[in-house]
This record gives C-alpha cells, structure tokens and sequence, in this order.
C-alpha cells in the first residue's frame, strides 16, 4: 500500500497532524501503538494556548475540537500565603488560553479525523520507518494479530513521543540533543477535591505548590519536593499538611487520593527536527518543564508546521516549507525553553530551602513581584502564555 504521508503515534502531535492533512486533502495512515482505550484515557495536560487554539480554526476543526471548553481568566499566584491575581486575557490583548483535559482533545481528534473516513491504526507493533534517506521511505509493523504490514510513502511524520522509535532510527551523528536537569523534584496527585476558583499556584518557603482543576469536582495538585526524596511514600495526611501550609489554606479539606505521580523536570531538544523525508514532532523532538504549559502546544504547533508544509510539497511539489520545518520550529522550541526555564526559577528558587539559595530566593520574589508592578512585564508574560506565531 502506498500512502503520501505515514504519520507514526496518535498522541496531541500525531492526531492534529492527520486532522490538518486530512482537512487538505492529503492522504496519510497512523501507526499507533497503544490500544484505543489506553490513548483516550492518558492524562497528562490541560491547556490549549491561544496561538494553539486558533490553528485549529485556520482547519475550521475549532468547534469540534475545543468549542465549549471554558476559557482562560485569571491566574492566581499566592505568595506566601498572599492572594495575587494576573488577568492573561487582558495583558495579552484579549487571547485567552482554552483549558482543555489532554484525554478529552486526543479523543475528539481521533472522532473528527474517523468521521472523516481516517486510517488510524491501534496496536501497531514493532513500527519501523525505513529508507526515510532516500524519495521512497517505508514504514513496516506487526498488526494485533500478528499479520506483518508495509506501508510506503512520501514522507514520515516521527509523532511517537520522547521513547518512540523515529528518534532512535536517526543515523547515529546526525542529531545534536541538548538534556538539562532542572534538579527540582515534582510530586503531583490527583484528588476528589473541588476546584478552585482559578489555576492556582503558590510560592512559599516551604516549596512550591500548584492546584489546577480537572473537571468541576477534581483537582490535580503539585509539591515541589527534595530530589532522591519519594514523595509517593508520604503518607496522605502529611501531603494535605504540606499542601495547606503551601497555599496558606488551613481549611483546604482533606480528600481522597486517587493518582500519585513523579514529574520529571527534566529539558530535552533534539537538532535538527528531520532526517530525510523523516520528520521528528512534538516530544518526539522535544520535551519541556510544564511550567508555563508548553508540552502540548509545541506538540500541535509543530504539527501545524508540518502540516502546511506537506500540503505544499505533495500538492505544489514546492519543499521549500519542508527544507525550513526543523529551523521554524526548533526557533519556537526554544523560545518555550527558555520561558519555561524562567518561569520555573521564578516559582522555585522563592521556595528553595536550600540556605545558600537566599540570594536566589530574593531574586525570584522580586521577578514575581514585578509581573504585578510593570504592566510590561505582566505583558510579556501574558505573551507567552498566549503562545506565539514567530
Ligand atoms: P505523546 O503524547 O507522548 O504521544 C506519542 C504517541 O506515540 C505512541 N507511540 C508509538 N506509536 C507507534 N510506534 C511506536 N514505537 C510508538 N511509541 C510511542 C504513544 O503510545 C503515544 O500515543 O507525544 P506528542 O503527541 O508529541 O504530545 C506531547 C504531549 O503529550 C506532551 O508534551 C504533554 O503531555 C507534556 N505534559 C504537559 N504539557 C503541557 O502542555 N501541560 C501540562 O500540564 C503537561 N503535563 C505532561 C504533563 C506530560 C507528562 N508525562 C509525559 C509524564 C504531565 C505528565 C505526567
């Protein structure tokens, strides 16, 4: 079977990018290696930037992809137990951000790009891009029954996440990576607690601490902690103890547990985001600190380039698009590392118990107070949360 795009994972990056084809006219097929059930319950982020959001209205797939979903308004950071409010929509010119649970976009995409009469592939194993150096690249995978497949194609779409196979098919020596360890250690749990009011993020003494709505009567919340520490072991009681001293609520009601995780803070860029007619995507290329809510934006803003680049080659036969993809695109990633990384310090080094770090403690409390004091600054910031279109 021949197919002028295989697009291999159908996280964020995988299903916008075959949303976007499809909606042009280009044919593609998705290699996915999970099963159905697993891909639409994942939970991981939960904002759609406003530069995000408007690609998918350039597709005319904004109502059926983030229509209803309530829009950004104020950003609480709590400072030292202090209530501080940032209007993003207004500081940015009116371009709210979407909050949008990543399951609920994944499985809205996968609706509209099957409504479309898609090829999307569950439990493809053992996917293999081949040939990508050459004009006639194949992909090969084992179906659920066992029955081995090849695909070739125009080109490859590598949507496969940081620990997928289409960075490590990449010849050795033709990528240059970059891997940063922000040596923060992050706890995060999901709890029957209601929402708060807005996002919420606290700085304190005591560490960070984060709560952020997951639907109307869950909430997901995040502790700083100590690297080599596991906070999984903390019993229940003193997670809400720390978490009240954190946000400065000593009513915030104890409720049930239902997930624990660890977060890497971790930074990844792989250069250049291409080999041939392979095209590395989303986490595939780079992975970024969730602070400032960037993972999945790079993720559907790649996915964009790639996608208005493709449509010129197959349709115009014109590659300059393509030739340029990596460079756009590496030009934006680190742009969000670099905020993330700002932002990041800004919200840690204040809570950093570490006595040496009281000169970077008093750095970042100023960095914070001046996002409430300059309206330039809280502009810039704003900015960047709403996303840009380098
Ligand atoms: P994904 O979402 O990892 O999807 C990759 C897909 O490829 C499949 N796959 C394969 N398929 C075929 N063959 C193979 N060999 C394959 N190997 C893998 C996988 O099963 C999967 O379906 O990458 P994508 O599409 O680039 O999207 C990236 C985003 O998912 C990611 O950036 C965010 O989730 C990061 N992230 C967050 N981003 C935010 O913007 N805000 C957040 O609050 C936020 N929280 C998070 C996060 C990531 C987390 N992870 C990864 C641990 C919280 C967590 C816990």
């Amino acid at each position: 079977m021949h197919v002028p795009v295989v697009i291999i994972g159908a996280g964020p990056a995988g299903l916008a990018l075959a949303n976007f084809l499809q909606k042009s006219g280009i044919g593609c097929v998705v290699l996915e290696a999970r099963d159905r059930r697993h891909v639409e319950e994942r939970q991981r982020a939960g904002v759609i930037d406003h530069y995000a959001g408007r690609l998918f209205e350039e597709f005319g797939l904004a109502e059926q992809v983030i229509g209803g979903a309530p829009v950004e308004t104020l950003l609480e950071i709590r400072v030292e137990g202090v209530p501080r409010f940032l209007d993003g929509p207004l500081l940015s010119g009116g371009r709210p951000s979407r909050l949008v649970p990543q399951q609920f976009l994944v499985r809205r995409l996968i609706t509209a790009f099957e409504e479309g009469g898609g090829d999307l592939r569950f439990g493809a194993a053992d996917v293999h891009p081949h040939d990508f150096a050459g004009d006639r690249p194949r992909v090969t995978y084992r179906d659920p029954d066992g029955v081995t497949h090849e695909l070739t194609c125009d080109h490859i779409a590598g949507c496969d996440g940081f620990h997928g196979v289409s960075r490590r098919s990449v010849p050795d020596g033709e990528l240059t990576t970059f891997t940063f360890d922000h040596g923060i250690g992050w706890y995060t749990v999901l709890a029957d607690a209601p929402a708060p009011r807005y996002p919420l993020m606290a700085v304190s003494r005591h560490g960070f601490a984060a709560q952020f709505a997951r639907g109307p009567h869950a909430s997901r919340f995040y502790l700083q902690h100590q690297p080599g520490d596991d906070p999984r072991n903390w019993p229940d009681a003193y997670t809400w103890e720390q978490l009240r001293l954190r946000l400065g609520d000593d009513n915030l009601p104890e409720a049930a547990i239902s997930g624990r995780e660890v977060v890497e803070m971790r930074s990844f860029v792989a250069e250049p985001m291409r080999s041939g007619r392979l095209y590395l995507v989303g986490d595939a290329a780079h992975i970024i600190t969730p602070m400032g809510a960037k993972g999945m934006n790079l993720a559907l803003v790649d996915a964009y380039a790639l996608a208005t680049a493709l449509v010129t080659a197959v349709r115009d036969g014109d590659d300059v698009g393509l030739r340029n993809y990596s460079d756009t695109c590496l030009r934006r990633t680190w742009d969000y590392q670099e905020f993330s990384r700002w932002f990041t310090e800004m919200v840690h080094d204040s809570g950093d118990p570490a006595p040496d770090a009281a000169f970077r403690r008093r750095l970042a409390l100023a960095r914070l107070d001046r996002l409430f004091t300059s309206p330039a600054a809280g502009a810039a910031f704003a900015d960047m949360m709403a996303g840009t279109a380098l």
